[in-house]
């Protein structure tokens, strides 16, 4: 192996070498393996992704890392061969015996690897249609353990699996494409790469990556993909086109084009195909004519070389890839200039997330610091309320407690402002799950509904308008509920919901997990038409968990927001005045 291959493995985030182990527990669990061993590995790969420093980083170092807890020796050996590798032996055997369609049954909302075993062992069912079909014929609802409820909510959600598993969440797309763009550029022939399609256009979920390089040898560039250690096989090879399968199993399209033709075959490839018919008719209307290779008039090449060209061709300025779904991008273009979107380094505040007081994995401090660390001025720690009891959310007492806890915690952090917050729950019976006095002792009310998302309408809408009309509510909190590929939100009347939130001072938040991704980009741009301020918080459960910001961000740019629509964009003196309803 050459060294600048080497370096390449040593780039794995915390967070893929964390979903290998928790592969391995999943797989073990579905084997009905050693309970300890299972939770030996789950505890692994929740210490990896929760801990700030760089394990790849940590391994290339050669330090020990034993001293993380619930990694020992052995544990130890396993993550140097997933990170100077990019593999783990017995995962890759385990994924031989348990087949592909047995995993994809954990995609199913309300399904974890135990349910999985059974299906599997028990029933010898291996794919999701063949548990669907077991489901129907009342085969779940007759075992031990299982009742008609659990056959009803998986027959409610399997086909949102199965749809879902031919997509992949933008975080898995953007974290394959950015390796393998990285990767390209070190070849000297390579002379400019980029991801394009729905990734570019930063999409919640891509249904297949597309690349596109200028390279003066083709051949060099797709053996280098073909050989890169993400990729699993090539599924077509042409001159100029290689079609890939990742061994996460998304598929890849790598496209080398001419310089000349980059810009042109970026706009086209990027799309997205609605968006392309409008440009392409436009040009029609001009008497031009636009492809992957370029703009045209008669035979003559006019603009291709960049993408900024081929706009200017058509007579329009630059559009930002995160507009260009044919909803408002050709209004805007029109005013002769796009707005400004926001972007990640003018978020100054985050205003949701949690500590070890309920379901957190770090202290206040612990996040206040790696908040700061981030350069963030002012968070919100909010930590859940009584009702998500699974989360250990707390009560008045503990609460106030808590509240005391940050109060402190302020003394010995300077630079960052800490607000005392809480994620407090919108009950079914639509009352709030703490009682008015404690919440009016809050800088900061993230209301939100958790639970009972199945309600009829006008019992979700009467949740959501009595937490808006509370008046020590400042937020709602991922407002629908959804999960993205997972899980339908809450039906909301949403012209409803945010014509309230505007008339009472109530900010919307975009929920930047990229699981929630919620409000999502039309229902944004919704609120903020409405004069709405939004917030993009992170909801981070670790010290890591500030990382999904930038997923937050996109979707934002998506809803073609500004800086001045986000609210925690603002100085800490500017939002302070927010915070006065
Ligand atoms: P995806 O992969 O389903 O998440 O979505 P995209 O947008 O990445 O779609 P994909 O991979 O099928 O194609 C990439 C881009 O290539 C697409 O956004 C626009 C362009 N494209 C592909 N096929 C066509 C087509 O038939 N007509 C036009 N105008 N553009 C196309
Ligand atoms: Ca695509
Ligand atoms: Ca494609």
């Amino acid at each position: 192996m050459t060294p600048v291959e080497t370096s390449a493995e040593f780039d794995m985030k915390n967070d893929q070498i964390a979903a290998v182990f928790a592969q391995l527990s999943d797989l073990l669990e579905i084997q009905e393996a050693n309970p300890f061993r299972v939770r030996a590995y789950r505890s692994a790969g929740r210490t990896i992704s929760s801990t700030a420093e760089s394990f790849a980083a940590l391994v290339e170092e050669g330090a020990d890392l034993t001293r993380f807890s619930g990694i020992g020796k052995d544990l130890a050996k396993q993550i140097v061969e997933v990170v100077t590798t990019g593999q783990h032996s017995q995962l890759a055997e385990l994924k031989q015996q348990v087949p592909a369609g047995v995993v994809d049954m954990l995609r199913i909302q309300g399904v974890g690897p135990k349910k999985v075993a059974v299906f599997f062992n028990k029933l010898n069912l291996t794919s999701l249609d063949e548990l669907k079909a077991a489901a129907q014929a009342g085969e779940l609802a007759a075992l031990n353990g299982f009742g008609k409820k659990t056959e009803q909510s998986i027959l409610a959600n399997i086909d949102r699996a199965a749809e879902a598993g031919k997509r992949i969440s933008i975080a898995d797309a953007r974290a394959a494409a950015e390796a393998i763009v990285q990767d390209l550029l070190r070849l000297d022939t390579v002379t400019q790469t980029a991801v394009a399609g729905s990734c570019r256009r930063r999409r919640e979920t891509c249904g297949d990556l597309d690349v596109l390089a200028t390279s003066s040898d083709a051949t060099a560039a797709m053996d280098r993909l073909a050989a890169h250690p993400l990729v699993d096989s090539v599924l077509q090879r042409g001159d100029t086109k290689q079609r890939v399968r990742l061994k996460s199993g998304v598929e890849m399209d790598l496209r080398v084009v001419a310089d000349s033709s980059y810009g042109a075959a970026m706009q086209y490839f990027t799309g997205s195909k609605e968006h392309n018919v409008v440009v392409r008719q436009r040009a029609k209307d001009m008497g031009l004519k636009v492809n992957e290779y370029g703009v045209f008039r008669g035979d003559d090449q006019i603009a291709g070389a960049t993408e900024e060209d081929v706009y200017a061709a058509l007579d329009l300025p630059w559009i930002p890839p995160e507009l260009r779904e044919n909803r408002r991008e050709f209004d805007l273009a029109a005013t002769g200039v796009m707005p400004r979107l926001v972007e990640v380094g003018d978020i100054k505040g985050d205003l949701h997330m949690h500590t070890t007081a309920s379901d957190g994995a770090a202290s206040i401090l612990q996040m206040a610091e790696a908040a700061k660390a981030r350069g963030l001025k002012y968070i919100a720690i909010t930590d859940h309320s009584k009702r998500v009891s699974m989360a250990n959310g707390l009560d008045a007492t503990r609460l106030r407690a808590h509240w005391d806890d940050i109060r402190a915690a302020r003394e010995q952090i300077d630079g960052i402002q800490l607000l005392c917050g809480i994620e407090c729950d919108i009950l079914e019976d639509a009352t709030m799950d703490l009682a008015d006095d404690v919440l009016a002792e809050a800088d900061w009310v993230v209301a939100v509904l958790h639970y009972g998302l199945q309600q009829p309408r006008e019992q979700i809408m009467k949740r959501l308008m009595n937490a808006i009309q509370n008046p020590h509510v400042n937020i709602i909190g991922h407002p629908t509920g959804r999960l993205v590929g997972k899980r339908d939100g809450a039906d909301i009347n949403m012209t409803e919901m945010l014509q309230a939130a505007a008339e009472n001072g109530v900010m919307m938040e975009i929920n930047a997990h990229f699981k929630r991704l919620d409000l999502d980009d039309v229902n944004a741009a919704a609120a903020r038409d409405l004069g709405i301020p939004i917030v993009i918080s992170t909801d981070s459960h670790s010290v890591n968990g500030f990382d999904v910001l930038q997923y937050g961000v996109d979707q934002g740019r998506r809803a073609s927001l500004t800086k001045d629509d986000v609210a925690n964009t603002k100085t800490w003196a500017q939002f302070k005045k927010l915070l006065q309803r």
